[in-house]
């Protein structure tokens, strides 16, 4: 069994979205992160750096003590190894959805979450910021684009982790001030993907 610590964001459903699709089971433990309790003692042991996902895995594959992680990244890879699901066995290809799951975690996932704030909940209006991160929100969408007009996923031919690191951030689109049918690949990826039973089952059960 798996405990997943959570909330309904971009984030936390990349797990969702990766449990459901393997099939593993999980117990959700919500973690109100607007009301502060990231950074209760009980949840810091579990993530330090106070963001939710975090998980703790009670049947790690080397049947030791269990394991305990945060960073969506890092949790999308472990449990990919864990299961053998979502990250190709083929050298090449794994490769490839790697470079794309590391694009999200470390671009495309803090740059709209910048827009994010600047545009809804930052205290003052500061354009500078807006534009800034609008305009590299629409790079990276064009980045996005790009890929997926020459690729089925974004590391290939198979659905993988690095589709469900990016997926849960895309579909904000109207979030980040980006009309998507100026990006006509990631408008049919994003529809295809939102069609996955895997997909209806992350956004329905695990809203807190
Ligand atoms: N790099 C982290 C980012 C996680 C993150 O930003 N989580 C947000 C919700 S989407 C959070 O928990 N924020 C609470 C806080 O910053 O106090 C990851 O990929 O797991």
């Amino acid at each position: 069994m798996i405990d997943l610590y959570y909330a309904p964001t971009p984030n936390g459903y990349k797990i969702t979205l990766f449990l459901e699709e393997a099939g593993l089971p999980y117990t959700i433990h919500p973690i109100n992160i607007s009301t502060g309790e990231q950074f209760k003692p009980a949840f810091l042991a579990i993530a330090p750096n106070n963001k939710i996902p975090a998980i703790v895995d009670h049947q790690p594959a080397d049947g030791g003590e269990p394991v305990s992680l945060f960073e969506s990244g890092a949790i999308l890879l472990y449990l990919a190894n864990k299961t053998g699901r979502l990250l190709s066995q083929d050298t090449r290809e794994r490769t490839e959805q790697l470079q794309w799951l590391f694009w999200q975690v470390a671009g495309f996932g803090p740059m709209l979450g910048q827009n994010h704030h600047f545009n809804h909940y930052a205290s003052e209006v500061v354009p500078y910021a807006i534009k800034r991160y609008v305009e590299e929100t629409q790079r990276l969408y064009s980045v996005l684009n790009t890929q997926l007009e020459k690729t089925a996923y974004l590391g290939g031919s198979e659905y993988s982790i690095a589709d469900i690191a990016t997926y849960p951030w895309a579909k904000c689109y109207e979030h980040q001030k980006i009309d998507v049918r100026d990006y006509p690949a990631v408008e049919k990826w994003l529809d295809k993907i939102s069609k996955r039973p895997a997909t209806k089952a992350a956004y329905n059960e695990s809203s807190q």
